[in-house]
């Protein structure tokens, strides 16, 4: 490294001297040197200012003109090109050259396959041109693009198509414009050859938008449910949001290299492939449902993130987080609520609350970036749609519609703050959000302790809530946060119990203000029962000394699905907290019949949606339950948990059974109500795999199934039972598969989940095998990734071997595609949260790193980070 990479602050955002309003590019299409012509017209903004400097990565500059005429009043920079003794306003023509071929970092352009793409978001322009590459710059784009015509047949990028042609050397070439001014983040190009999918979509005002899906050849079968999503997205945006799309066309295409899901481009959005592609026989319910999520968030963005964008990156969860609630509500809206909420809140108390408690951690609005790669986050995105959802649960859907609304009218067609978004929910409101805006700025989750005391002869009910927040890496000293906190009373009939104070009616969600507060609810006959923090209204840590009784009670008679489930975790938190502390001095597992009682209860309740029933009888990860302790003991951790499903397994073997042979479905379908009848059934089967007829059942259900969601569960169960079958059920898979990367991803999977003693050295060997390769993000993420974050008891190995494994690669990515080494890193991060020999340990291999002479920004601040704490 030259120098040390320097860090950005929020509190330093500046406009621009200059902006750009608007880009023509040309591009020539050569795999090594591609010609890339930018001319900008260029206009000051601030009196006076005469020099501009352009951002530039990995560009050799071959021309520079200023209105028409060779300009040399320039200079070349670290950071890219400086121009002085400039006019006010002027016609600004730059040549450079730049090398897709080599590109394998994945940002900028680059070759995927034999298909040129992009990927911009955040600064991954600056690899194509010099430019104002920041996101308050907008300007209007067009696009020309010359290629070999029969390799790549289809020129694709934003907006419309207004001009093609054919040129000798059977090259040909296309123009786009695109009538929205945009930020360069969402510029997009690709050129290949692809089959295509077409469809049309009517808009509520009678516009017909034509639809295109881009696949690699022979993919075509696998595009109709992207498709499906795509048009259920836009209906859904018109009558949820009143938000009609802008242009006449929508591409999206796919490609196999992608560093992460997708990207928003304007009218072009770029997928990774796994997020597009599906079929009964490659693809599971969980990727159908992955698919329909990722197609809504991008199409969602086309709004909130396209015509409203960010003036700055620390403003990234003004675009994202607003995003991500956009689409958990698609989700809800047409499938299941309760397991759409569940699945999420899981996220949160997994790997969101590990993030605010690992040297990462920062608010949803980062007031320091080094690399900005760095903050595409857990929190930014789901603390961030948890932040929106919480002004949603305090305005109501009416007063928040009304915000949306205003926040357009207001910021259309600009780059907007925060600020802006919260300004406009609280004048389109009325209601207050002063303190509510400390979200945006404190990092970490907030811990509520809660005490009550019921008074029989006065009839009271009251609540004490405690809030603190814990220090965090970033931020030491907290404030108490406006907390919506949702809660029910309950009679010992099931009976629901009015909530009253001062004489007056009130609303379950509670406004916790204060460091400590008491609420008191009059009119309460009995003690009651208390459901709290009722749909995760917040997010934040509940503590509470339930009886288990009191529990119990609740996964029955609580009115709504989630708080069930939410009874059911806290249950089992209990007992697994207090099995882990038992094993830690010596003693054996040792689970209450009545906790196995009550989810035998839920397991046989015919009233439940099955969908439901089966996130109930699903344990908490081994990351989530971690996350519970000071010190993270990851084999009295896994030892435990196991014994609850051994538990569950066999206490609960005749009511699994039962379910496993009711469920079974004759005809495959992807509606809700079949995906939670597979989901039910396979959960069955995980646990009933722990049993003596385990492999014959397994093998049974392999050989049955006739969708690769079978298919993965009889894998999954028998991988992680360690059943006989497994060997020759993978290797069947693998004899299958092994010419689909995407499909084998599923297999690598479980070879870096697997428990077995040799794992290490198996993940290892797996590197080897021919659909295997470190150059693509999605293989890497399902073996190395899943090794590292998803096998703790191997991953941290006493002896170190795994935390060396992964710096091997981290070693290697760093210079291929340090933005995956970054994601890579994040399990070695969190040294802290371990016993101190493996700390040391992991120490020593952050130290290692941090020697590279090398290191790209991306590691560095991440492993500084970690040092440092
Ligand atoms: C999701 C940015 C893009 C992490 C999660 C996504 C990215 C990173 C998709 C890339 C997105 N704008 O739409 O948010
Ligand atoms: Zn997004």
């Amino acid at each position: 490294m030259t120098q040390q990479p320097q860090a950005k602050y929020r509190k330093d955002y500046k406009s621009p001297d200059f902006t750009i309003t608007h880009l023509d590019l040309a591009f020539d299409l050569e795999a090594s040197q591609t010609r890339v012509v930018a001319k900008s017209r260029v206009k000051q903004l601030t009196e006076g200012a005469d020099s501009l400097l352009l951002d530039g990565d990995s560009l050799v500059l071959k021309r520079v003109e200023i209105n028409g005429s060779s300009w040399s009043n320039y200079e070349e920079t670290e950071e890219g090109l400086l121009l002085s003794d400039l006019p006010a306003q002027f016609e600004l023509l730059i040549e450079t050259e730049i090398n897709p071929e080599a590109n394998s970092s994945l940002e900028g352009l680059y070759l995927s396959d034999g298909a040129y793409c992009t990927q911009c978001e955040a600064e991954g322009f600056r690899r194509i041109t010099y430019y104002l590459d920041r996101p308050d710059v907008l300007a209007k784009f067009t696009t020309k693009i010359t290629a070999d015509k029969a390799s790549f047949p289809f020129l694709l990028s934003n907006g419309n198509k207004i001009g093609e042609g054919e040129l000798e050397n059977g090259r040909h070439w296309v123009q786009w414009e695109d009538p929205y001014a945009k930020p360069s983040y969402l510029f997009a190009l690709v050129a290949g050859d692809f089959d295509l999918l077409e469809d049309t979509f009517t808009t509520k005002s009678g516009r017909e938008v034509a639809l295109q899906i881009f696949v690699d050849k022979g993919n075509l079968n696998r595009a109709p449910h992207a498709m499906t999503s795509l048009k259920n997205s836009m209906k859904w945006d018109e009558e949820r949001f009143g938000l009609e799309y802008d242009l006449d066309i929508y591409m999206i295409v796919a490609v196999d290299f992608f560093n992460m899901g997708a990207m928003e481009n304007k009218g072009l959005n770029v997928f990774n492939s796994k997020f597009v592609l599906a079929n009964s026989d490659t693809a599971t319910d969980t990727d159908y449902l992955g698919i329909e999520a990722v197609i809504g968030h991008e199409y969602f963005h086309n709004w909130t993130g396209n015509r409203v964008t960010c003036r700055d990156w620390f403003q990234l969860s003004l675009k994202e987080g607003l995003t991500v609630f956009r689409d958990q509500e698609f989700s809800s809206d047409l499938g299941s609520r309760a397991v759409n909420r569940i699945n999420n809140v899981r996220i949160m108390r997994g790997p969101q609350f590990a993030e605010d408690c690992s040297p990462m951690a920062h608010p949803i609005r980062p007031e320091k970036v080094i690399e900005m790669n760095n903050f595409y986050t857990l929190t930014v995105y789901e603390k961030g749609s948890e932040v929106i959802r919480m002004m949603h649960t305090l305005l109501g859907e009416a007063n928040f519609q009304k915000g949306m609304k205003l926040y357009f009218e207001r910021h259309d067609g600009t780059a907007a703050t925060c600020e802006d978004f919260v300004k406009a929910m609280e004048d389109a409101s009325g209601i207050d959000l002063g303190q509510f805006r400390l979200w945006y700025s404190q990092s970490g989750t907030p811990v509520l302790d809660v005490t009550t005391a019921y008074d029989a002869s006065a009839k009271t009910f009251a609540m004490t809530v405690k809030q603190h927040t814990p220090a965090t890496a970033d931020q030491k000293e907290k404030q108490p946060l406006l907390i919506p906190f949702d809660i029910e009373l309950y009679a010992q009939d099931g009976s629901v119990i009015e909530l009253q104070r001062n004489g007056q009616k009130v609303d379950n969600v509670l406004h916790v203000t204060d460091a400590e507060q008491t609420f008191v609810f009059e009119g309460v006959n009995e003690a009651p029962k208390v459901s709290m923090l009722r749909e995760f209204s917040a997010p934040v840590k509940l503590n509470y000394d339930y009886s288990d009784e009191e529990l119990a009670f609740l996964m029955v008679h609580a009115r709504n699905e989630f708080a069930r489930w939410d009874a059911g975790q806290m249950l089992l938190a209990k007992h697994i907290k207090a099995n882990v502390a038992r094993v830690q001095s010596g003693e054996s597992v040792e689970i209450p019949a009545d906790v196995i009682d009550a989810f035998r209860g839920v397991l046989l309740n015919k009233e439940l949606d099955v969908a439901l029933i089966a996130e109930v009888m699903t344990l908490p990860s081994e990351n989530e339950i971690g996350g519970w302790f000071d010190v993270v003991d990851v084999d009295a951790i896994n030892l435990v948990r196991d014994a609850f499903k051994s538990a569950f397994a066999k206490e609960l073997e005749d009511e699994l059974s039962a379910v496993y042979h009711t469920l079974a479905q004759d005809e495959y379908s992807i509606d809700h109500a079949a995906i939670g009848k597979r989901t039910l059934r396979n959960v069955c089967l995980g646990y009933l795999a722990l049993n003596g007829q385990g492999d014959e059942l397994v093998n049974a259900h392999y050989a049955g199934s006739k969708n690769m969601t079978d298919t993965a569960a009889a894998l999954g169960a028998a991988n992680h039972a360690q059943l006989p079958c497994r060997a020759a059920l993978m290797q069947s898979f693998s004899d299958k598969w092994q010419h689909d990367g995407l499909v084998m991803d599923k297999w690598f999977m479980l070879q870096g989940c697997n428990p077995a003693a040799n794992a290490l050295e198996n993940v290892k060997a797996q590197m080897s095998h021919p659909t295997f390769s470190l150059k693509n993000p999605n293989r890497t993420r399902s073996l190395i990734a899943s090794f590292c974050n998803n096998n703790p008891v191997h991953f941290h190995a006493k002896d170190g071997s795994g935390y060396q494994f992964l710096s091997d690669i981290l070693i290697q990515l760093n210079e291929s595609n340090p933005q995956v080494a970054s994601r890579l890193i994040d399990p070695l991060l969190k040294l802290k949260r371990f016993d101190e020999q493996r700390q040391k340990l992991m120490r020593a291999e952050l130290e290692r790193l941090a020697s590279l002479n090398n290191l790209a920004k991306d590691l560095y601040e991440k492993i500084n980070k970690a040092l440092e704490a």
